[in-house]
């Protein structure tokens, strides 16, 4: 396919689950690709996948870039344990590119930023570096990354876009390029900081709903009532109506971050974000509301949970991934020992952190199994099995097992609001 007269090669900054999959893209519509990183390991498994006659050549020499027509930045934007926004990683890749920017280039941002920070923190350090001016020398314009981790359907090639630009020849360049990726799925935005916000927007919205069905899961469990079948009812309308389900907390490097971009920007132009960091607080408190669900399920055995050994499923943030960013699964732990407990962890996708290397040996022993991420694993984990292995107390974060088969089996059930 040939690519449309203004790009032949791009470049692109961090090679991780964002950046290496636009490499790809790029390459399949019949671009060279010049791909950055600065993690040495990262080069050196992306150097193996790649055939000899492949389009794209990777390495951490920013001086490649010089001669490339669009660069693209992918780098993290995480927030830090003050969830506060972290621009260390995006402010040292764009001071590493600014002395080979050239006159003409396309400067794109994908990873997740507030409103503001491609114009406020990037272009400065572009123009400081390169001594040319955005707009006037070269074009900036932000594309936030929609990439979904592990998701079957939807993917770099497929996912629809919004794009917004430093000024109007940005934007239309930008067009131009994801354009010729992705065809017409992608949407004009009126300006940078309405693209930026599009992202924030979209992932503020997931964790405001998911808190929703968390208080609501509290709420319905001194009730009685199992608020997993109650959203499976209220589903049952056609319209105005999504559902989200409760769980133990909100993990990954997207939904628990993306939210406080937003609440430490409008700080700045002093606005609370007060029902935002609600939500925040709300499904950050559901790691502790889920360690008291053993504490509770233990004392109805008359176990106390001081020097007992509790095994806790699942450390990745969701089900399928290694990816244990911002995982509830470690607040969960923590809050456990908190109470005295012993507590034994196991995922089969990170075993690296795991205690121990099996399902069997994360049971021995254990008065309470807390399942926290919804591995298809897991399924093996049967009552009759629990029950061998003299588990008395199931607290079900994902509510993932079926309620009546362990209660069936004389094992205490907890889920999350059912
Ligand atoms: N979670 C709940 N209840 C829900 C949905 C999720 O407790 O109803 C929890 C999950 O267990 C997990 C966390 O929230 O710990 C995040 O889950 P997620 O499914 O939102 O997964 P992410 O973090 O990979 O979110 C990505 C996002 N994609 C991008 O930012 C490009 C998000 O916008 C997507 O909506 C989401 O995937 C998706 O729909 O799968």
């Amino acid at each position: 396919m040939r690519t449309p007269k203004s790009f032949q090669i791009v470049g692109v900054i961090g090679l991780g689950y964002v950046g290496w999959p636009l490499c790809l893209l790029a390459a399949t519509k019949g671009y060279k690709v010049e791909g950055v990183d600065i993690d040495e390991q990262k080069l050196q498994k992306l150097k193996k996948s790649l055939k000899k006659t492949a389009r794209i050549s990777v390495g951490n020499d920013f001086s490649k870039l010089q001669k490339v027509e669009v660069v693209v930045f992918c780098v993290p934007t995480p927030v830090t344990l003050k969830q506060v926004p972290d621009f260390g990683p995006l402010q040292a890749a764009c001071r590493s590119f600014a002395p080979f920017l050239r006159q003409g280039q396309l400067v794109i941002l994908e990873s997740t930023v507030n409103p503001g920070v491609t114009e406020e923190i990037m272009l400065p350090i572009l123009e400081k570096g390169s001594g040319l001016k955005g707009g006037r020398d070269f074009s900036l314009a932000h594309c936030p990354e929609r990439i979904n981790p592990g998701d079957p359907k939807w993917n770099a090639a497929n996912i629809p876009r919004v794009i917004g630009g430093l000024n109007k020849e940005s934007l239309e360049r930008g067009l131009e390029f994801y354009r010729s990726l992705l065809g017409e799925n992608v949407k004009p935005m009126n300006s940078l900081r309405e693209a930026e916000a599009v992202k924030i927007v979209e992932n503020a919205f997931r964790d405001v709903n998911i808190a929703f069905v968390n208080e609501l899961a509290m709420s319905f469990s001194t009730m009685d009532i199992d608020v997993v079948n109650v959203i499976e009812g209220a589903a049952t309308k056609p319209f105005s109506f999504l559902a989200h389900f409760p769980g133990c907390g909100v993990g990954g490097h997207c939904i628990p971050v993306d939210p406080y971009y937003l609440i430490e920007r409008a700080k700045e132009n002093g606005f609370d974000h007060d029902f935002l960091s609600l939500a925040r607080r709300l499904n950050r408190s559901m790691s502790k509301f889920t360690a008291g669900l053993v504490a509770k399920g233990l004392n109805e055995a008359k176990i106390p949970m001081r020097d007992t050994r509790i095994a806790v499923l699942g450390l990745a943030y969701k089900p399928g991934i290694s990816d244990d960013r911002e995982s509830p699964s470690y607040e969960i732990i923590r809050a456990l020992e908190e109470y005295g407990s012993r507590v034994i962890s196991f995922d089969p996708f990170v075993p690296q952190k795991s205690s121990v290397g099996t399902l069997g040996e994360a049971l021995r022993g254990a008065k309470a199994v807390v399942l926290a991420t919804g591995h298809r694993e897991f399924q093996d984990l049967n009552p009759a099995y629990c029950k061998r292995s003299g588990v008395v107390v199931l607290v079900d974060g994902r509510n993932f097992f079926s309620k009546e088969a362990f209660q069936e089996a004389g094992i205490i059930y907890k889920g999350i609001g059912r």
